[in-house]
C-alpha cells in the first residue's frame, strides 16, 4: 500500500517530508504549487479535503489532514520501537506531547497574525502590538528551554523538534532570533541531520537559487511580480 504525502511549496508539508526521511518510510510525494498571486493551494488539494490545504496524507484508503495528527499516526505506524517519539509513561513523554502540538498552536498564532497583519498594511495597529508580545513570550519560552536541553522532548531527537522546525527555521531568516539565542545551535543540530538535508534537497524549487537572498518586488496591487523571498531566504519563483 503507497502512502502519498501531497506536499505545497513552501508550507509546513516539509515537516511530514522530513520526518518520513528519518523513518525511511517508502513515500509518493505528490507535488503542489500555490496561486502565484494569492499564494493559496490550487483547487486538487480541496477535491482530496474540504479545507484544501497542506501537508494530506492519502494512506490505507484515508486521506487525512493536519501536520501534528499526520506526524503522531506516521509515528504510531512507521516507529514501533520508540525512536522518535517517546512511550506513554517515559519521562519525556509530556514535554514531547507539548512540543509537538504547541508548534501548531501557541508558536505558530503569533508568527502568522505577524505575517497577515504586515501584509495587509497593519503592522501599527493594536493586534500587532499584542501579537508581537505573544511571539517574545513564545519565544522567550524556546529560549529557556533550549537553554536547558539540547532538544524539544530534553536529551533525545524527537519528532517534536520536526514539528517545531519549520517555525523556529522561519523565525531565524525573518530575523527575530538574537543573535546569542540558543535556537541557533539547535537549528545547526537539526540542519546537521542527514534526513533533514535529503528534506532540503527535495523541497528546493527548481527555479530556486538556494544561496542567493532576494527581494520580493511587489506590484501595485501588492502582489509579488517577481524574485520572492522565501521563508527561509532563499530565492523562489515556484
Ligand atoms: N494546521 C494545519 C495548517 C495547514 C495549512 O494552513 N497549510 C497551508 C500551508 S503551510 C496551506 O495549505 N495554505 C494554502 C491555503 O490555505 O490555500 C496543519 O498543520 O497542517
Amino acid at each position: 500500500m503507497t502512502l502519498i504525502l501531497h506536499h505545497l511549496g513552501q508550507s509546513r508539508s516539509e515537516r511530514l517530508i522530513w520526518l518520513l526521511e528519518e523513518l525511511n518510510v517508502s513515500y509518493e510525494l505528490k507535488r503542489h504549487s500555490r496561486d502565484p498571486q494569492s499564494r493559496l493551494a490550487p483547487p486538487e488539494l480541496a477535491r482530496l479535503h474540504p479545507l484544501g490545504k497542506a501537508p494530506l496524507v492519502e494512506y490505507d484508503g484515508r486521506v487525512m489532514a493536519e501536520s501534528g495528527a499526520i506526524a503522531l499516526y506516521l509515528l504510531e505506524a512507521f516507529d514501533p520501537d520508540h525512536q522518535l517519539h517517546p512511550a506513554p509513561g517515559e519521562p519525556e513523554r509530556s514535554a514531547f506531547l507539548e512540543w509537538l502540538h504547541a508548534s501548531e498552536g501557541a508558536v505558530f498564532l503569533p508568527f502568522l497574525m505577524n505575517t497577515y497583519l504586515t501584509a495587509t498594511g497593519l503592522e501599527d495597529s493594536l493586534l500587532a502590538g499584542y501579537m508581537a508580545g505573544e511571539r517574545d513570550k513564545v519565544l522567550a519560552y524556546v529560549e529557556a528551554h533550549l537553554s536547558a536541553h539540547q532538544w524539544f522532548a530534553g536529551g533525545h531527537f524527537t519528532a517534536a523538534d520536526i514539528m517545531m522546525g519549520f517555525q523556529m527555521e522561519a523565525a531565524a531568516a525573518r530575523g527575530v532570533l538574537k543573535e546569542n539565542s540558543p535556537v541557533h545551535a539547535w537549528l545547526d543540530r537539526i540542519r546537521d541531520r542527514d534526513a533533514h538535508k535529503r528534506m532540503r534537497k527535495i523541497t528546493a524549487p527548481v527555479s530556486c537559487d538556494v544561496s542567493r537572498r532576494c527581494s520580493c518586488l511587489r506590484g501595485p496591487e501588492g502582489a509579488c511580480v517577481g524574485s520572492e523571498r522565501s521563508a527561509f531566504g532563499r530565492c523562489c519563483n515556484a
